[in-house]
């Protein structure tokens, strides 16, 4: 392990506590570091936030075998086949001959994602086995080789844009195809390999984008290995250049390494990119009182963990959709976006699942999307029944009960100086709830019915 002098004198501070000030005067020069502290106020970053819902898609060569290779089924994550099954480049090569997704229908696709309430969505255009999907000038590995006769890319994000929903890249920087990707610089011919590789996946970064201009964003995924890690001007390189050509371009902190190899937040402690993109399948704790001050999106799964098609879902627990909604009113309440990933197959379609799903949830957001889009962090004491959510627009103080408890009383607890003066609870139409004041808090009772999905109760306060 490398120790610098500086992560040293971090060391020290931190024993010294969070109050030396050895470590508030201690902040180091990086070239590859933070590029601004706080968050990002322009009119795209506020979209982008307000956004709250987006839907993740996979698709690749990979939603071909689903998870299955002669005739074994692999329990992993479908698009990590050709690694988990040790596949050869040349078979999985040819899967390349059998892409012809004769089902492919983005504007049927566009039409479910904004009935689930999405407002923007985030498509893999090359994931780790380095497929593109969209017909690239850099690579022969790519869409215009296969039978089909089009531009995914290009007609996804043209429906997706009919329909009003914001359109974001995911890359991965990981590349198993191409002959200069290295998972380390051990020697100087990797060091020439890798710069070669920067090279191209730049270049296809920015032919993305002039090709689409109207792309919000880029999802960079794939960057964990020492290679990366070890030139952290490279990604530091690509966030300035997508950023020159377009400065609105939104960046998540997974693309980011420093100049010590420190990722998503260099090593004065500062995001990196735009926002954290780190949460993985899972969410921040509601005790995590640093995430509330930065923006970031929890990605998350149906099944426990396939993100491309993969053929048989019983494999592992398919989440519920209330459940979903949960996840994305918890990241809501804490300052966070949500993406909800679907893994359309190999013809283009989306299975029944998913689609069974979007339309639960949708229906859930067409009664209750007043307390998702811009909503943000209430600051107040979490109670056990869910999650408080304050509309910024509307300036609404929104209760998301989950958990209703056998007494029907649920607390509310509010700064000293703030008067709660009523409840509305919107479920079968809208009804006023009895407010009983207590010594430091409120109870709020609710109705002896069951509900059968979560409900959204209105706070007015005073
Ligand atoms: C994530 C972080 C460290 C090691 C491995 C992983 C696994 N995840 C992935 O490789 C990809 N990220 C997801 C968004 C999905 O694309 C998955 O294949």
């Amino acid at each position: 392990m490398r120790i610098h002098v500086f992560n040293v004198v971090m060391i020290v501070a931190f024993v010294l506590g969070a109050n030396s000030p050895i470590l508030l005067a201690q902040k180091q020069d990086l070239k590859y570091g933070s590029q601004y502290q706080g968050k990002r106020e322009d009119a795209a970053m506020q979209k982008f936030r307000s956004n709250r819902f987006g839907q993740f898609i996979h698709w690749g060569l990979y939603a071909i075998p689903g998870g299955e290779w002669k005739g074994k089924v692999y329990p992993g994550a479908a698009e990590w086949l050709q690694s988990s099954a040790k596949i050869s480049s040349s078979s999985w090569n040819a899967l390349v001959d059998k892409f012809n997704p004769s089902k492919y229908n983005p504007d049927e696709w566009a039409i479910m994602a904004k009935k689930m309430g999405v407002k923007y969505a985030t498509i893999t255009t090359k994931h780790h086995d380095g497929f593109c999907l969209w017909n690239s000038e850099y690579t022969d590995f790519d869409i215009e080789a296969t039978k089909y006769n089009g531009d995914l890319i290009k007609e996804f994000v043209e429906a997706y844009k009919r329909q009003g929903i914001d359109v974001y890249f995911y890359y991965s920087i990981l590349d198993w195809h191409h002959p200069d990707w290295r998972n380390d610089i051990k020697t100087d011919e990797d060091s020439i390999a890798f710069e070669r590789y920067f090279q191209f996946a730049k270049n296809q970064l920015l032919e993305l984008q002039a090709k689409f201009p109207e792309v919000k964003g880029f999802w960079f995924d794939g960057t964990w290995d020492e290679s990366w890690k070890k030139n952290g001007k490279y990604s530091y390189e690509i966030e300035m250049a997508l950023k020159a050509v377009n400065p609105d371009i939104i960046v998540n902190s997974r693309l980011r390494a420093d100049d010590y190899g420190s990722r998503h937040f260099d090593s004065n402690g500062d995001l990196m990119g735009d926002y954290q993109s780190g949460f993985e399948r899972f969410l921040p704790k509601n005790t995590d009182s640093t995430i509330v001050k930065m923006d970031w999106e929890s990605c998350m799964t149906i099944p426990v963990n396939q993100w491309g098609y993969h053929k048989d879902w019983s494999l592992s627990h398919v989440k519920f959709a209330d459940e979903i909604i949960e996840m994305l009113v918890k990241s809501v309440s804490l300052n966070g976006n949500f993406l909800l990933n679907f893994g359309p197959d190999g013809n283009g379609a989306i299975r029944e699942e998913e689609v069974a799903i979007a339309n639960e949830i949708g229906k859930w957001m067409t009664l209750n999307s007043d307390a998702i889009y811009n909503g943000v962090f209430a600051n107040l004491e979490k109670q056990d029944w869910g999650y408080y959510i304050k509309n910024t627009k509307t300036n609404t103080l929104y209760g998301v009960l989950f958990n209703k408890p056998i007494s029907n009383l649920i607390k509310v607890k509010l700064p000293k100086n703030v008067k709660l003066k009523g409840c509305v609870l919107s479920y079968d139409g809208q009804k006023s709830l009895q407010i009983i004041p207590h010594e430091k808090h409120y109870l709020v009772k609710l109705p002896k019915i069951m509900f059968k999905h979560p409900v959204v109760l209105e706070f007015k306060l005073e």
